[in-house]
């Protein structure tokens, strides 16, 4: 039986993904900080999932938690890094610093973290990592600042760490959602369910599921293929141009 650890599974895409690798028979160790979101998964899949709450920007509460693992969920084979966030959505020279340091912390030093420590097991298993970046990696756009850098840094970590495991039967992805409705929004807007309603209402945004079963099928190839980046978008969802100030 396969294990998969899978950050942020308390909400969203990491709980969608939690359900799908469960479903499909993966063992799941499901973390995140809200414990009372991780109980339904135990409840829906049983022994299959091991609920791990923690704070990934906490270091020593991390290893304490991969330390207290169960024996038969030691071994782990897939580490989907999608625990993260977006602080604000105003411009850099009205942001606040300490949102900023939140997201490099959660989105960045956290997912190298657990990154390096789970890396001489996956090697020895010939597991695979699933970096959740986004498009918000590749396109700037007003208010992406920081937000925008953190999931660049997750692309070109994830390039990065392919070159790496060179020869090592390690695969490595990144996918970049475009607009999926989770809670990311309310978590991005300080709690405004309005702002979080305004954003997604009549635009037929992806869904966690979405997401979760591109997680899935990417796990499931054969060994011998690798995604290295997955952009999605919603077909409401495009690009739009450059902006010009005028004098
Ligand atoms: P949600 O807000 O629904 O879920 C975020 C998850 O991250 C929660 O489970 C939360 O758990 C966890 N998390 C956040 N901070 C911490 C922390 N300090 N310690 C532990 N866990 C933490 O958002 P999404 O499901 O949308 O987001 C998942 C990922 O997908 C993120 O990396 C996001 O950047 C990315 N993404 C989202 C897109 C979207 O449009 N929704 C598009 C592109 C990428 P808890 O609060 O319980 O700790
Ligand atoms: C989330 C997508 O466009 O809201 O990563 O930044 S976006």
């Amino acid at each position: 039986m396969k294990t998969a650890l899978v950050t942020g599974a308390t909400s969203g895409i990491g709980e969608a993904t939690a359900r799908a690798l469960a479903g499909a028979g993966w063992q799941v160790i499901a973390t995140g900080r809200r414990a009372d979101r991780l109980a339904p998964l135990v409840e829906a899949y049983g022994a299959l999932i091991h609920p791990a709450v923690f704070d990934v920007r906490d270091e020593a509460a991390t290893n304490a938690a991969l330390d207290a693992l169960p024996e038969a969920f030691r071994g782990i084979d897939l580490l989907v890094n999608n625990a993260g966030l977006a602080l604000g959505t105003g411009p850099a020279q009205r942001s606040d610093l300490a949102q900023w340091r939140t997201m490099i912390e959660t989105n960045v030093t956290a997912l190298v973290t657990i990154t390096h420590r789970l890396l001489p097991g996956l090697i020895e298993r010939r597991g695979g990592i699933v970096n959740m970046a986004s498009v918000a990696g590749s396109y700037p756009y007003p208010g992406g600042n920081v937000y925008g850098a953190t999931k660049a840094f997750v692309q070109q970590f994830s390039l990065n760490l392919r070159s790496d495991l060179h020869g090592t039967g390690v695969r490595v992805s990144a996918i970049d959602p475009g607009m999926v409705e989770t809670e990311f929004t309310l978590v991005r807007n300080g709690g405004d369910q309005a702002a979080s309603d305004a954003l997604y209402g009549g635009a037929q945004p992806m869904t966690a599921e979405d997401i979760a079963t591109t997680v899935l099928w990417i796990a499931s190839l054969p060994a011998h293929l690798n995604i290295n980046q997955l952009e999605l978008m919603p077909v409401s969802q495009s690009f739009a141009g450059f902006q010009v100030a005028r004098s």
